[in-house]
């Protein structure tokens, strides 16, 4: 393990397209298999106001209400996921925004074609991580770090 490395949780959702399309065992597996480990996770319906708050950030921009209506506009899953730099590795599973920029490999390089509907979300930083992680979840829908193996061990 590099100094620089530390364990991190961070935040990914499941846009409503992934769900629709029947995706969310695929991403999962791809979490799974780099190693990262599930904290928390809900399949739910966004209310908007949620919604504006999780993208305030682009509030100004001009896709903001599409996306606020887009994002609200069936299930999603979100899910706190943890592991070695687990913001910069989930990031990088994800791949590039612009899913015609995204790396073959990557779940949007994969997996979708428009940057609207572009599959899945991940916290971009630590803090950002923090902030979405406790706008979509109670302090008790988290685990501790148990795996079902080493309950039986
Ligand atoms: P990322 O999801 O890769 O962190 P952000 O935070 O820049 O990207 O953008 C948040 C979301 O806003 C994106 N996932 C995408 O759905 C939407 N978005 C970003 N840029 C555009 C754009 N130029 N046109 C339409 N939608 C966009």
């Amino acid at each position: 393990m590099a100094s620089e490395d530390h364990i991190e949780r961070t935040f990914l959702m499941i846009k409503p397209d992934g769900v629709k399309r029947g995706l969310v065992g695929q991403i999962i597996s791809r979490l799974e298999e780099k190693g990262l480990e599930l904290r928390a996770l809900k399949l739910k319906n966004l209310d908007i106001e949620t919604a504006r708050k999780h993208y305030a950030e682009h509030s100004d921009k001009p896709f903001y209400d599409h996306l606020v209506y887009y994002v609200t506009s069936g299930p999603i899953i979100v899910m706190a996921v943890e592991g070695f730099n687990a913001v910069r590795a989930v990031r990088q599973l994800v791949g590039a925004t612009n899913p015609i920029e995204a790396m073959p490999g990557s779940l949007r390089g994969d997996f979708c074609l428009e940057q609207v509907r572009n599959l899945v979300h991940a916290a971009d930083s630590l803090e950002a991580a923090s902030r979405e992680l406790s706008l979509h979840f109670n302090r008790d829908d988290f685990v501790s770090e148990v795996r079902v193996g080493e309950i039986y061990d």
